[in-house]
């Protein structure tokens, strides 16, 4: 545990620059501690409906690889679970490690897994666009999905492949019809709770989910991860890895669970 928080402390600026900055009451991400959790049986199931035709591209944008959807309507959405209304499907991304040992954003009484799916909506009901979401309490929902070692993902492997074409920042590729779905694992379980964004503006605008099995992909996949860079063409290449933030304190929060 000594060793993963020192090497927590060398991270990418983006994330040095505000590690004591933001002063917030709900920031993300945090140690979901099982046993302080609270089951919540008013809690639905979390509905799932994407669209795979809403896909648009891929593209690394410096501090993850993303795939954006198309959400000028409401064809990618999810609700039920802990929502009010419904909420549009923005963009996927994920965070990961330099090895296994570590990546993920948050973690479950300490455990931490290489690497984190987000899945990042807003609220279309309170708000016009995803920008203006993110002003607005409640505007974003992220779901969260550990991704552990073991079995090959064939669904993550059509987007692996896609990765050699954004290796460098800024760089883009079309990529129309993903299911996200299926990087969804198949146990319903989830905790929620009050948090933020991970990266800047780090606004308290995200209801997280974050499900609680993991999904499994091999050691090939992650290996294409870190074969991406943080870096433009031309400059001196440094690999995208480690592109997590540290654990904030819970302060006044409950997690709750879908599940007893
Ligand atoms: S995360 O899911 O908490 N890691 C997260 C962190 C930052 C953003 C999204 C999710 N940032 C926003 C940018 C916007 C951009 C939007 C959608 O992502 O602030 O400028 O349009 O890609
Ligand atoms: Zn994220």
């Amino acid at each position: 545990a000594c060793s993963s928080y020192r090497l927590r402390d060398a991270l990418h600026p983006l994330w040095q620059s505000e590690l004591t900055v933001s002063g917030g009451t709900r920031q993300s991400p945090i140690n979901i501690q099982w046993r302080d959790s609270v089951y919540d049986p008013h809690l639905k199931p979390l509905k799932i409906h994407y669209d795979p035709t809403t896909c648009l591209y891929v593209w690394n944008n410096g501090y993850s690889f993303q795939v954006e959807f198309d959400d000028s309507a409401d064809k990618s959405v999810i609700m039920g679970g802990p929502l009010e209304n419904h909420y549009r499907l923005k963009q996927f991304h994920f965070h990961w490690g330099a090895i296994n040992e570590w990546g993920s954003e948050h973690m479950v009484d300490s455990k931490v897994y290489p690497a984190e799916l987000h899945l990042v909506h807003w609220n279309p009901v309170t708000s016009t666009s995803f920008e203006e979401a993110i002003m607005e309490n409640n505007g974003l929902v992220v779901i969260g999905v550990f991704l552990k070692l073991g079995a090959h993902h064939a669904g993550l492997q059509k987007l692996v492949d896609a990765l050699p074409a954004v290796r460098h920042k800024d760089a883009i590729v079309e990529f129309d019809v993903f299911d996200p779905c299926c990087l969804m694992p198949s146990c319903p379980d989830y905790w929620t709770y009050d948090g933020s964004l991970t990266t800047p503006p780090l606004t308290e605008s995200v209801t997280w989910i974050i499900k609680k099995t993991p999904i499994e992909v091999d050691q090939n996949q992650l290996e294409e991860f870190r074969m991406l860079l943080f870096t433009s063409a031309g400059e001196e290449e440094k690999r995208m890895v480690d592109n997590f933030r540290p654990l904030q304190p819970l302060m006044n929060r409950t997690v709750r669970s879908s599940f007893r």
